[in-house]
């Protein structure tokens, strides 16, 4: 297939795990369903293991591999920088690949500390009087019922904002028997399902309302503290084998927040929510109506419109499948349906749209950063048990 002749967007990709899968899976997809202003080219994927790289760039679609990671950062022929590691290698590789005039897509969550966070956000502020863009990887934004969830609340639909609930469940690692992974340890994942999941339901939530968390008071708990080395490692998870490694980030986060707006959220994210594979649950009250979303029924948004009749109104629910949704018009026809990976698409068609008009893409590592001090302010309120009130045992 012939694509409309486009300048090239040039990209190295670092990593090629499960989010190095996705990613290179958008960066292929992308320009065959949108009319994009340049054409992603999947220049040069980046890994240290030779023979891991070589049959991942084979299997993913890139030209070229490359051992070390700063290589990528030399080439001319690299335009942009996907990093697509684990969060302990994030800041320096987005901070070099900025000094080195390349454009930056980093995974979430976008560092590992505020300190990182904050370095990170100065260098792309740094880059940017000279053209150069950074973008964190929140992909959930664009899953369609949740771009048109923003656009409800932004068009007044649901009115004064009062209620945020939201929830990121999984349960991968809810048997103690499945075994460690880098996401279960600290020096590398930063947190535990705080960072890796509950960033998500942070992003998404201030995404929707178009408000930011002003404070949180949390509780932090690490359910199993050491697993089995893993024998062997999936996307997610794995099979656990000889001898045991010690658990160093939170099982599961819960906090309640407050919205500048001045709507109440609560939080959860955990990974021990038996039967829960991905379910992103958020649910907004409003003075004039509400909305609910579940990622496990991810074309559907459930709007509940407080200006209807008492006797007729109720719960509405949205097939977020027609063409007149956000993204959804270059796909199929309506009930067709998106996917997980469609999120990923819709962030290179945005990201890809934004750097062609000389536009910040968002979210910005501004952005990030933000969503970086409300994940550290979970944690010292966890830490913090000054405000805990223990209730008095009652004797029966
Ligand atoms: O969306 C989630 C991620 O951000 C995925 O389900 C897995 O958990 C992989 O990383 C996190």
């Amino acid at each position: 297939m012939t694509l409309p002749a486009r300048p090239a967007l040039r990209v190295g990709m670092i990593g090629h795990a499960f989010m190095g899968a996705a990613h290179s899976h958008a960066w292929r997809t992308a320009p065959r369903f949108f009319d994009l202003p340049l054409t992603p080219e999947l220049t040069v994927l980046a890994g240290r293991d030779p023979a891991g790289v070589t049959a991942a760039a084979a299997r993913l679609g890139w030209a070229d591999t490359e051992t070390d990671w700063r290589r990528v950062l030399e080439r001319p022929d690299v335009d942009l920088v996907d990093i697509c590691t684990p969060g302990h290698t994030h800041a320096e590789m987005a901070i070099a690949a900025l000094a080195a005039g390349k454009h930056v897509l980093c995974e979430k969550p976008m560092a590992n500390s505020v300190a990182e966070a904050e370095a990170m956000a100065e260098a792309a502020e740094r880059a940017a009087d000279s053209g150069v863009r950074a973008m964190v990887g929140f992909t959930y934004r664009r899953v369609p019922a949740i771009t048109l969830a923003r656009q409800l609340v932004a068009e007044g639909r649901l009115g004064q904002i009062r209620h945020v609930r939201a929830q990121y469940l999984q349960d991968w690692i809810a048997d103690p028997a499945s075994p460690m992974s880098w996401r279960l340890e600290k020096d590398k994942a930063g947190s535990g399902a705080l960072g890796d999941i509950g960033a998500h339901i942070v992003d998404l939530t201030q995404f929707i309302t178009g408000q930011t968390l002003t404070g949180v008071s949390a509780l932090l708990e690490t359910f199993v503290a050491k697993r089995p080395l893993p024998a062997s490692s999936g996307k997610l998870g794995g099979v656990g084998g000889e001898g045991m490694g010690e658990v160093t980030v939170d099982d599961a986060a819960v906090f309640l927040g407050r919205f500048t707006g001045g709507a109440l959220g609560t939080f959860e994210a955990t990974r021990f929510a038996l039967g829960r594979k991905n379910a992103i649950r958020i649910e907004v009250n409003g003075s004039a109506g509400s909305l609910a979303f579940d990622f496990e029924d991810m074309n559907v948004l459930h709007f509940f419109d407080g200006g209807e009749p008492a006797a007729t109104a109720g719960f509405r629910r949205i097939v977020v499948t027609e063409p007149e949704h956000p993204y959804v018009g270059a796909w199929w026809p309506a009930g067709h349906g998106l996917g997980y990976e469609h999120g990923f698409t819709h962030q290179v068609v945005d990201l890809v749209t934004a750097l062609a008009a000389g536009e910040q893409p968002t979210p910005s590592f501004a952005d990030g950063l933000q969503v970086q001090r409300v994940l550290d302010a979970v944690e010292r309120s966890a830490a913090d048990r000054s405000t805990w009130t223990e209730i008095p045992t009652h004797a029966a």
